[in-house]
């Protein structure tokens, strides 16, 4: 073997090492390339779970902050702090005006603020949730002076109210006291008021002193009245404006449903009041003032002729005769802007007053009618013009 070859037998050994040498490198550098790219990716990868995290932990916080500002403004509201026994926005004796163009739409735009009927004071809890119960039939400009009046005067008093008009639909003979009692069972089916104002339509306040707020005893807030030289009537006078609890009112069974027309079903109430052992509270006669917009007897309100009788048969009647035996046909509630409307319909009086068809002024369905008989009545009251019933707003 000559030293060529040698070499050459060298050389190859050296070519396969170096062969051997530029494949390890290459592996090296192959695996460390993917190392580096797994330490890169990792960080990406690592970010995405952290931004998910973040996002989530952002969220969850934003949860809890949502959570936090509600409990924030629940404890703001329940912590807000009471309003005053006698609020500072009261102003005493006003002159009233009624001014004979004013039309519902500016009495809205007077009263922006009130909404559905109903408004509460922002700066305070006010003292007591109050409904004020109107019944009402064909008296569309005594409503639009009382609400002008009566909006801004229980803002005043910095009470949480709401203004429910209880409207008797039809001709049948008016009944004051059983619309009040449905105004009564339909308001605490969306609101648990503690507090409610029975008030006709045609009385206006004329001094905010005189608080719409109920005691501990049941309140009659109407002491006089301009067209009386704002004398009491009576001492057992309990007409006009009353204020009772929720539970005052349940506990006399509300107002009895018998009596159809004018007269006498707030005396029932004042007995069925004293017969639990309750006493009537006035504010005092400068307080308790009243302007009673002139009006003459309504149609379908004429002077109850039974009254009398029915007042003799109170404390044998009063536990089955009220809020327990209400029955009405509901038409409508309507949430107006500056009052809830409730439509009742009472077009079958229970058989508790006979008038005389032929003798009667406006003609009325009869207790004792059956239907053959009410459909000629109807037709004798079309005979006679009775005038229908005028949708309000
Ligand atoms: C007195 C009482 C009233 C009631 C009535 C006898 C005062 C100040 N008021 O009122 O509370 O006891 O005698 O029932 O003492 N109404 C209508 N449409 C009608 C009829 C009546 O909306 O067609 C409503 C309205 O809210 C009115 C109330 O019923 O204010 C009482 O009727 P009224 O004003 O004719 O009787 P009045 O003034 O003698
Ligand atoms: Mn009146």
């Amino acid at each position: 073997m000559g030293l060529s070859s040698v070499i050459l037998h060298l050389s190859y050994k050296f070519r396969l090492l170096l062969i051997f040498i530029l494949c390890m490198m290459v592996v090296a550098w192959a695996t460390s390339s993917y190392l580096v790219d797994t330490v890169q990716e990792t960080p990406k990868a690592k970010s995405l779970v952290e931004n998910f995290r973040k996002a989530t932990m952002l969220e969850k916080e934003n949860q809890k902050k949502k959570a936090m500002s509600t409990v924030e403004v629940h404890t703001v509201k329940s912590t807000m702090s009471h309003c005053p026994a006698l609020s500072p926005y009261l102003q005493g004796p006003s002159q009233l005006k009624f001014k004979a163009s004013l039309t519902l739409e500016e009495v809205q735009k007077e009263n922006p603020q009130v909404a559905k009927g109903r408004h509460r004071p922002v700066e305070c809890s006010a003292l007591q949730r109050v409904a004020i119960l109107i019944p009402h039939r064909n008296r569309e400009t005594h409503l639009l002076y009382l609400l002008e009046h009566l909006h801004p005067f229980l803002q005043r008093q910095q009470l949480d109210y709401g203004i429910y008009v209880i409207h008797q639909a039809g001709n049948t003979k008016f009944n004051r006291a059983k619309l009040l009692n449905v105004g009564y069972l339909e308001a605490l089916k969306e609101e648990n008021w503690d507090c409610f104002i029975f008030h006709d339509v045609d009385l206006v306040p004329e001094n905010d002193f005189n608080m719409y707020t109920c005691d501990k005893q049941p309140k009659h807030l109407v002491v006089g009245r301009n067209n009386t030289g704002y004398r009491l009537r009576y001492q057992g006078y309990f007409g006009g404006v009353t204020a009772l609890t929720r539970d005052q009112f349940s506990k006399v069974n509300g107002f009895s449903n018998n009596y159809w027309g004018w007269g006498a079903e707030d005396d029932d109430l004042r007995i069925r009041v004293e017969m639990q052992k309750m006493r009537v509270m006035r504010p005092s006669p400068d307080v308790g003032k009243y302007t009673m917009i002139f009006h003459t007897r309504d149609r379908g309100n004429e002077a109850n002729g039974e009254r009398m009788k029915l007042l003799r048969q109170v404390s044998r009647v009063w536990k089955t005769d009220g809020l327990n035996s209400c029955s009405y046909k509901l038409l409508s509630v309507e949430h107006n802007p500056l009052y809830i409307n409730i439509t009742v319909d009472f077009s079958m009086p229970p058989k508790i007053s006979c008038i005389n068809l032929e003798t009667s002024a406006v003609p009325l369905i009869a207790c004792s009618e059956t239907a053959k008989t009410q459909k000629e009545t109807a037709k004798k009251q079309r005979r006679h013009g009775a005038r229908s019933d005028a949708a309000i707003y």
